[in-house]
């Protein structure tokens, strides 16, 4: 592993505006604890980053503390965030969109890494996850349709799920992905499609 050369607190939630691209160059990523979360269990805190709308973040380590992660508002690319140490979530869908992760890693959540609040399309690319609850979540109790596609990624030890939904329209994709000690895999999720895992 690489070690970042720089560590930069973020005192308040980096915005990234529509259409702009965030660069984060490989650094290091805290939260201030204070004003942004200690990225604990506890609800309602502060994410790192925002994307709004047709944003795209890139090379970015999140350290710890992390928060509430990346919160994204509508079409959004995530590429190459490594996060080294899951806040309360590691990201969160915060409003519809499709949300395209492209390589990195994410480990070390107590509970989810990727959590989906609204209808959306979520693809996930060459993506490595360890050691969560599960990997990706639809808000308890929600019934709107979320299409995920997993590929070429590696997951392991999962305690819960690779995804768990209360939705019976939500649906995966997953192929070309490795995975390992996952829980049940699917939790509660009535459309799954897997080719060559
Ligand atoms: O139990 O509070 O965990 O966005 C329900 C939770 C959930 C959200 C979610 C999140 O509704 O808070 O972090
Ligand atoms: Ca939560
Ligand atoms: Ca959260």
């Amino acid at each position: 592993e690489v070690e970042p050369e720089e560590t930069i607190t973020v005192n308040e939630t980096i915005v990234v505006k529509s259409g702009q691209t965030f660069d984060g160059e490989g650094k290091r990523y805290v939260a201030n604890p204070d004003t942004l979360g200690d990225g604990g269990q506890a609800e309602n805190q502060k994410s790192v980053f925002l994307i709004e709308d047709g944003a795209t973040i890139k090379n970015v380590v999140l350290g710890h503390p992390a928060a509430d992660g990346i919160h994204t508002y509508g079409d959004a690319v995530i590429q190459n965030v490594v996060w080294e140490d899951i806040g309360e979530d590691a990201l969160t869908v915060k409003a519809s969109g499709n949300v395209i992760i492209r390589g990195g890693m994410a480990q070390h959540g107590y509970d989810k890494m990727f959590q989906i609040n609204a209808p959306s399309n979520v693809e996930i690319y060459n993506f490595t996850a360890l050691d969560a609850g599960k990997m990706v979540r639809q808000v308890g109790g929600s019934t709107f349709h979320v299409s995920l596609k997993i590929e070429g990624s590696v997951i392991k030890e999962m305690n819960e799920a690779i995804f768990r939904t209360d939705s019976t329209t939500s649906s995966v994709i997953m192929t070309n992905t490795r995975y390992s000690d996952v829980g049940s895999k699917w939790y509660n999720v009535k459309n799954v499609t897997e080719n060559n895992n």
